[in-house]
């Protein structure tokens, strides 16, 4: 397992506890048959890293990858979505895509609107009702292979998806309405299934929101929903697959600006972004 940061100094690979500038780009990890042999190759010749982590500024792990999104992919998801959009009556459409064999895959970002850790995240100003969502993020080469994932945030406008969910893109695709990172795990072993995600919202110095789910609660098997996105669909630099979420905090709650939203997954680490 290899740890891969991007910095404002270039590719960084963690590899049993240190640290090796790598020369390669995202791009052509992204396009290379086999991610995980292709950086072990390239430490064969990296020089170590003198400096460590915490000293890094931390760019998002993204290159010119598009961002997806799979949905309802949780009971969690599917309930919290029938209830917001009861009102429209959009409530069945949830339960039957939760149940059908077709999974929910939506464009979820650019790489210029994600978000890198350590910087904000931003709410809709035309939005009232506005909520993170933490979920595990799929790594995907230009073949199809799953070869590594990371954190993802699919920051949602629960208000104007629940008014009509013909207004999704408009409720989950705005600028900086993506965060990834803190780096993307490269192995050739998906999470195990007792995986934690976990979610902290921090607000003026206590918790406003915190919960957590695991892997094991996704419905759906993880390389199904890779198989879904990659039919009839190329990726000529790869992408990224949020895979849904499990976390949906209480109806009460919204996000402020200044809130600071921590998602864990290890060994991803933590994602911090605060809300613009
Ligand atoms: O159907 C709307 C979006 C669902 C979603 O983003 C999720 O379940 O995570
Ligand atoms: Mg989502």
């Amino acid at each position: 397992m290899l740890r891969l940061y991007a910095t404002a100094s270039g590719l960084i690979v963690e590899r049993d506890g240190r640290f090796h500038a790598c020369s390669a780009s995202l791009d052509e990890i992204f396009v290379s048959v086999d991610p995980l042999e292709f950086l072990n190759d390239r430490l064969r010749h990296a020089r170590l890293a003198t400096t460590s982590v915490s000293e890094w500024t931390l760019h998002a792990p993204i290159q010119s990858q598009e961002v997806w999104a799979a949905g309802v992919t949780y009971f969690r998801s599917r309930t919290a979505r029938m209830e917001e959009s009861k009102v429209a009556g959009g409530g069945n459409f949830y339960d039957r895509v939760y149940e059908a064999e077709r999974p929910e895959l939506f464009f979820k970002s650019t790489p210029h609107r994600v978000a890198a850790p350590g910087t904000p995240v931003r709410i809709r100003g035309d939005a009232t009702w506005n909520v993170p969502e933490p979920e595990l993020t799929l790594a995907i080469n230009s073949r199809g292979k799953i070869f590594g994932y990371t954190i993802g945030n699919d920051m949602s406008s629960r208000d104007i998806e629940g008014e009509n969910p013909l207004y999704l893109p408009q409720a989950k695709v705005y600028d900086r309405s993506a965060a990834l990172g803190p780096c993307i795990v490269i192995t050739d072993t998906l999470p195990a299934a007792t995986t934690v995600i976990a979610v902290a919202i921090r607000r003026g110095g206590s918790v406003a929101f915190h919960g957590e789910t695991t892997v094991g609660q996704i419905k759906r098997p993880l390389p199904l929903l890779a198989d879904w996105l990659f039919r009839e669909n190329s990726f000529p630099h790869g992408c990224f697959l949020m895979t849904g979420t499990g976390i949906v905090p209480p109806d009460s709650f919204t996000l402020r600006r200044g809130d600071e939203i921590q998602i864990t997954i290890e060994p991803v680490g933590t994602l911090v972004n605060t809300v613009a």
